[in-house]
Order: C-alpha cells, then structure tokens, then sequence
C-alpha cells in the first residue's frame, strides 16, 4: 500500500532526499499542479458552466478551439507567470513563446504545455488532459527566445500530465521514477496513489485508430495484422484493442495497465512525421513512458534523442510496453522506412 504523501511531501523529499530537484523546480511543479485543480473545476463543470462547445477561434494548427482549450490556456499562463520560477512559456494554443512579463521576476526554467489534450471528448463526457514539460533555460541566454525551447526531450527537468476523469489524477517524474496523486476534493489536496510505477515489458493490448489502416506504412499494418490474427497467427496469442482518443487517458492505461499505442506516420500528409507534436505532447509522454520501464520511439529512434526544429513539429509515435515498441521498431528498420 502506497504510503499516503500529499504532492509537497513527495516533492520536498525529492528535494532533500534525493536532491533530484531545486527550489524553483519543486515550485514549479506545485503552481502547475494548482493550476490543474482549477481546470478540473471548470471541465467537471460540463454543461452547467459555460465551458462546453467551441470558441468561434482556431489555434496555430488550425484547429477548431474548445472554449475549455482557452480557459485551460488562461488559468495555467496565469498561474506560472508570476512565480519567478519561469522565462517563458509555450502552448499548443498559442504560435509563439510568451516571456514572462518584466513586472515579474525571470526564473531559470521554460513551461511547455498542451492546456487540455484530447478536447473532441469534451462534449461527450469523455476524460481529457492537461500536458506539461518542464526544460532548463539554456545557461547564459541573454532574454529568452524560441530557439531555447529546440531542445531533445533528453533535456527535460521534468513532465506529466493530469488526467480529468472518473478520478482526477496528476502524474509526474522529475527523473525518479513516476509517481501518480490523486485529487482529494474534500481537502483540495493532492495525495500520492502510486508510486514507482511500472509498465510491463509484454501486453496483448494495443491502441490505434484503425480508420486509418489504409494510410499506414507497411510495417505499421504487418505489426496490426499479426496482432489481428492472435492465437493462429506469429504472436501465438489474441490482441485486444482500445482508442479513446485522448493521449493522455491512453497513456494512463498504458502506465497503469500496459499496452502500446501507436499515432504513425500515413500517407494523407506526408510531409507531416505525425498528427502528434513533439515537444509538448510526445516528448513528455516518452519521459513518463521511460521513467516507467517502457519505450518510446517514432518507429525508428528514441524519441527523446530527437532534436527539435520548430516548436510546433509534429512526430510519430510509438510508446508503451517495452517488448512490443521494439517489435514494431525492428519491423521499420527491417523495411528501412
Ligand atoms: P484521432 C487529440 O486530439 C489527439 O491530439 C490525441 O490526444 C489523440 O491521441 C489523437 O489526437 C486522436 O486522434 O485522429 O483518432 O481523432
């Protein structure tokens, strides 16, 4: 049984203990943290606050945007801003970095953030997330540019995400493995459910949108057709399926349960690498994915070794149960695609 800490006991023994963290990086942490509490209030709202349906606006990817997309964006730049734990921010909201105003004090590290993941499930009552990264401002920048955001995933501080859902549920590394808090409503507190998570290196579950079949490349269809043909086929055993699409409640399944999921490449945008972005979406998920004993790759290399280009770049991504992502990895360099 998972001894019951609150966040701030968790991250002050990581602080002391484990010195994984500095001052800045624990406050950090925890003003993130609070900021998701107040996004969960307001997604838990539904129908008798005025949060469901769209904005009337599209987002630098010329996405449709939820009004949830904007209040989620609002209450996290509004919380970080003044802290004086950050330079700067970037969302999959907004085009450009936004630096910490001069009425407040500049800190050492960059926020990175996708404000609410998965916001097609909102009308339908369907869980959706928070996504963050936490990167170093690079040392002896003079002010704060986008160019201090490229950096591998390697590089990250820390990552996690909140899933709103049945429960509501933060989950965090800061390089120590992960661990999982759940919102306690009644104290408003953050408690610690699970720590040291683990993914188990095998699974029989997979997560993909299959419409997409006949988009996918070769190696992509041989993984799913061997996993389709189950105890008659290769893999000597039945597959079972899931896609909710929402990363971030794919990805909690995959960390509590196992599992591998899977945004390929296809062929209606090639020049795309993926639907999903790099830096705020794959790159934190990879850190949690690994801290957990999985993998993650885009069918061919680490993910986190990847070097970023533009803040926005999009990837492929294959993550979960270590066994199967170097499967379906093996497959892509095999077909040298
Ligand atoms: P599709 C949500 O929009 C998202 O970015 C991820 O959360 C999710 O995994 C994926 O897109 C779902 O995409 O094409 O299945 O709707």
């Amino acid at each position: 049984m998972t001894k019951r800490i609150s966040l701030t006991q968790y991250l002050i023994e990581q602080q002391r203990l484990h010195g994984h963290i500095p001052s800045q990086l624990r406050l950090l942490i925890e003003v993130v943290a609070r900021a998701c509490k107040r996004i969960s209030i307001s997604v838990n709202k539904g129908a008798l606050g005025d949060v469901l349906g769209t904005a009337g606006s599209e987002n630098v990817q010329g996405e449709v945007q939820k009004k949830l997309d904007i209040i989620a964006n609002e209450v996290l730049i509004e919380a970080n801003e003044w802290g004086g734990a950050l330079a700067a921010m970037a969302s999959e909201e907004m085009e450009g970095i936004y630096v910490v105003p001069n009425r407040y004090p500049q800190g050492e590290y960059l926020l990175l953030f996708d404000p609410l993941d998965g916001s097609s499930n909102i009308d339908v009552n369907v869980s959706i997330g928070t996504i963050f990264s936490v990167l170093k401002k690079p040392d002896g920048s003079a002010g704060v540019s986008e160019d201090d955001f490229l950096q591998p995933g390697s590089q990250q501080a820390a990552a996690g995400y909140c899933v709103y859902g049945p429960q509501t549920t933060l989950v965090l590394t800061v390089g120590d493995g992960v661990a999982m808090f759940t919102l306690d409503r009644e104290q408003g507190s953050w408690v610690l459910t699970a720590d040291d998570v683990q993914i188990p290196a095998d699974t029989k579950e997979f997560a993909i949108n299959m419409s997409n079949m006949r988009h996918w490349a070769p190696p992509v269809k041989h993984y799913i057709d061997e996993c389709l043909a189950g105890k008659t086929g290769p893999r000597g055993k039945d597959f079972n399926m899931r896609w909710i699409a929402s990363m971030v409640a794919d990805v909690h399944r995959i960390l509590t349960r196992g599992g591998v999921f899977m945004y390929p490449w296809d062929q209606r945008e090639p020049e795309k690498a993926g639907k999903l972005r790099l830096m705020y979406e794959a790159n934190p998920m990879s850190f949690l994915v690994e801290q957990a004993g999985g993998a993650s790759t885009n069918g061919r290399q680490r993910i986190l070794d990847l070097q970023p280009t533009k803040l926005h770049e999009r990837v492929s991504v294959v993550l979960g149960s270590k066994n199967e992502v170097d499967r379906i990895t093996q497959y892509h360099l095999d077909a040298k695609t």
